[in-house]
């Protein structure tokens, strides 16, 4: 359980160390950024180094999903620096004027990324985002609980795992979920697809023990339940601590996904947020936080430098092959039926 403890004991410790959580107004010598995350995707250590290095503070916050940052960044709410979306959400703030363009002069450690991960659909000519980490989506299971194969998204409607199954608290993930059980695609804006895709999270929901937001992974971790909707750097963490969980990606296809990091149109530590984002994609920075956080750098010289079992991963780095099927898809921005895809995950919530 070395990690788990380390992950824990860097939380509480969060308030001591040389970050701070929004609200707390103190600036280091030269100044601070003011950072927002998806909970557990940043090794704590890198913002104190960040700090130790070049005396700017990291004031530090974090979400759970897409959905709840765009609602808190949404003018009018706090302003943040440097933000962490996927990508159909960086599509969506470009298009929605959140975002400004990047001037990559600034940032020389761009070049280590890998070029698979640029011009993809999100930021068709690289303007406005920095691909931080990267992953697919799938199912973890426990096989002392599952003996049969898992193989297909079918498993988790299997009515033999009643309140065996966690689902994660995300509405573009769990959708996507249900239309590629059904053979769509998970960018479908067919509102007839939709329907039956809420129709089969409602048939499933009795199943379904919790929608968890990160707390899930130890509770697969301990046992609590036997299948879990998982990202696979969360799945990298659940497997390093629990030899009897496994990953796979179903069959009918799934999601992958790249998590970017932007600049908030309105960012008020602008020279700052371009020394983060620099620093973050130096090799040695990317290794160290792609080993502590479970997801998969694009950066193939940080990937070098990881353990060999992380490394050669087949869960974090699965064959490139695997990405290229037709069946695995990216998600892009469907706005305008956003609110379809809203409502559609509150009555598949209230039926749980
Ligand atoms: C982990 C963050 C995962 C981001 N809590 C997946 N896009």
């Amino acid at each position: 359980m070395k990690r788990t403890v380390k992950r824990l004991l860097s939380l509480v410790a969060v308030g001591a160390m040389g970050f701070s959580m929004v609200g707390c107004s103190s600036e280091g010598e030269n100044g601070k950024v003011v950072v927002y995350n998806w909970g557990d995707y940043i090794d704590p250590e890198v913002n104190d180094l960040f700090t130790q290095e070049t005396g700017i503070k990291v004031v530090y916050s974090d979400y759970a999903n897409n959905e709840e940052m765009y609602a808190s960044v949404e003018p009018g709410n706090v302003s943040y620096d440097v933000i962490f979306p996927s990508d159909y959400m960086i599509e969506k703030m470009i298009n929605n004027d959140m975002l400004q363009k990047l001037d990559f002069s600034k940032i020389p450690n761009y070049a280590n990324i890998d070029e698979q991960f640029k011009n993809l659909p999100y930021d068709p000519n690289n303007e406005y985002s920095i691909p931080y980490m990267w992953g697919t989506m799938g199912i973890v299971y426990n096989k002392t609980m599952v003996t049969e194969p898992v193989d297909s998204w079918d498993i988790l409607w299997d009515s033999k795992y009643d309140d065996q199954i966690f689902m994660y608290d995300s509405e573009r993930d769990s959708i996507m979920v249900a239309l590629k059980k059904l053979g769509y695609s998970m960018n479908t804006r067919d509102k007839a697809q939709l329907e039956e895709a809420k129709q089969l999270l409602i048939e499933q929901a009795p199943l379904v023990l919790a929608y968890v937001g990160d707390e899930g992974k130890n509770k697969m971790i301990n046992g609590e339940a036997a299948l879990m909707l998982a990202w696979s750097g969360d799945a990298m963490v659940m497997l390093q601590e629990n030899p009897d969980l496994a990953y796979v990606i179903p069959k009918e296809g799934s999601n992958w996904f790249v998590d970017g990091m932007v600049m908030s149109k309105d960012a008020a530590n602008v020279e700052q947020a371009y020394q983060y984002m620099n620093f973050l994609c130096r090799p040695d920075i990317a290794a160290k936080n792609a080993e502590y956080i479970g997801y998969s750098t694009p950066i193939s010289a940080a990937r070098e430098l990881l353990p060999e079992e992380i490394k050669n991963s087949e869960v974090a780095y699965p064959d490139p092959s695997i990405l290229k099927k037709d069946n695995m898809e990216m998600f892009n921005d469907p706005s305008d039926i956003i609110s379809l895809y809203s409502s559609i995950w509150t009555e598949v919530k209230a039926s749980n």
